[in-house]
């Protein structure tokens, strides 16, 4: 079905891999219009409780837009271009499960901007981010002069940005651009996953309700202190929130539904 991504569904995991490595996965339209398709049927697949996105090959998660593609691009179709990339990562942001990166490589340009639309980014020691767009006498245009803003504060977003450096894990994981750091090869997938089960084994109504809340703190107009009120208030009418409570009160361990 897909010709860009490689899919795989194990234990409520949804994988998407991000397929053409010999381009070091670089997101063309195809495999951008593939990635909406693939996070649209996440969110409406029962049997998804959460998602990685990954990249394909040894060396790169993505290393940005597909640069032959946009050097084609004039002012009109740039911004529609940017626009349809930032909605699909908007998707992603606001995702009601929970999404994370595994970066296996190069996470730059678009690349860095899909990693920081994920909840979270745990990053192979190999991995490196950047957003190199100045050195193509472009900016970031997939929403990464605001989530790297948000991610690492003012000072080292505008450093990176019009310095173009490309920063190693580690500095990403001081940064707060990653949230860890493990040895290149199978430790990624097994960290990464590890990690999304542990999310999967509280509530997937909380879960989604903190996504929601968090999120509000960065969308204009929204009223994050309310969103959380709203939210927690409709955590107590769930399913979830009398079996977490039970479950405390009985010294066991929650099983949670999401309802
Ligand atoms: N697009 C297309 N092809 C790419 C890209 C890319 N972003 N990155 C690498 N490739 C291709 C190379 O052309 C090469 O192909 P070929 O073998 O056919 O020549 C292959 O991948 C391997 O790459 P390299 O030989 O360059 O590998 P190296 O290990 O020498 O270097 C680097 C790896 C450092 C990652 C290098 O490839 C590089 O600098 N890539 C470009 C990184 C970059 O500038 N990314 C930002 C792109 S712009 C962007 O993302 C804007 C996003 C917002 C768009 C908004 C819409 C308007």
């Amino acid at each position: 079905m897909y010709e860009t991504l490689i899919i795989s569904k194990e234990d409520g995991i949804l994988t998407i891999t991000l397929n053409r490595p010999d381009a070091l996965n670089a997101l063309n339209i195809q495999l951008l219009d593939e990635l909406k398709m693939a996070i649209q049927d996440s969110m409406d697949d029962p049997e998804v409780k959460g998602v990685i996105i990954t990249g394909a090959g040894p060396k790169a998660f993505a290393a940005g837009a597909d640069i032959k593609e946009i050097s084609d691009l004039n002012e009109l179709n740039a911004r529609k271009f940017a626009e349809s990339g930032q909605e699909i990562f908007q998707l992603i942001e606001n995702h009601t499960k929970p999404v994370i990166a595994a970066v296996n490589g190069f996470a730059l340009g678009g690349g860095c901007e899909l990693a920081m639309a994920c909840h979270l980014r745990i990053a192979s020691s190999n991995a490196r981010f950047g957003q190199p767009e100045a050195n193509l006498g472009l900016i970031p245009g997939y929403g990464g002069t605001q989530r790297l803003t948000q991610l690492i504060g003012k000072g080292k977003a505008l450093e990176l940005m019009m310095t173009c450096d490309m920063i190693s894990a580690q500095q990403a994981m001081q940064l707060g651009l990653a949230n860890a750091v493990v040895e290149e090869g199978d430790e990624l997938m097994e960290k990464t996953k590890s990690i999304l089960q542990k999310i999967l084994t509280k509530s997937p109504a909380a879960i989604e309700r903190i996504i929601q809340s968090v999120n509000a703190h960065f969308e204009n107009g929204q009223d994050g202190y309310q969103v959380e009120a709203n939210g927690f208030s409709g955590c107590v009418g769930t399913e979830d929130f009398r079996e977490g409570v039970s479950a405390f009160m009985d010294k066991r361990s929650p099983n949670f539904t999401g309802n």
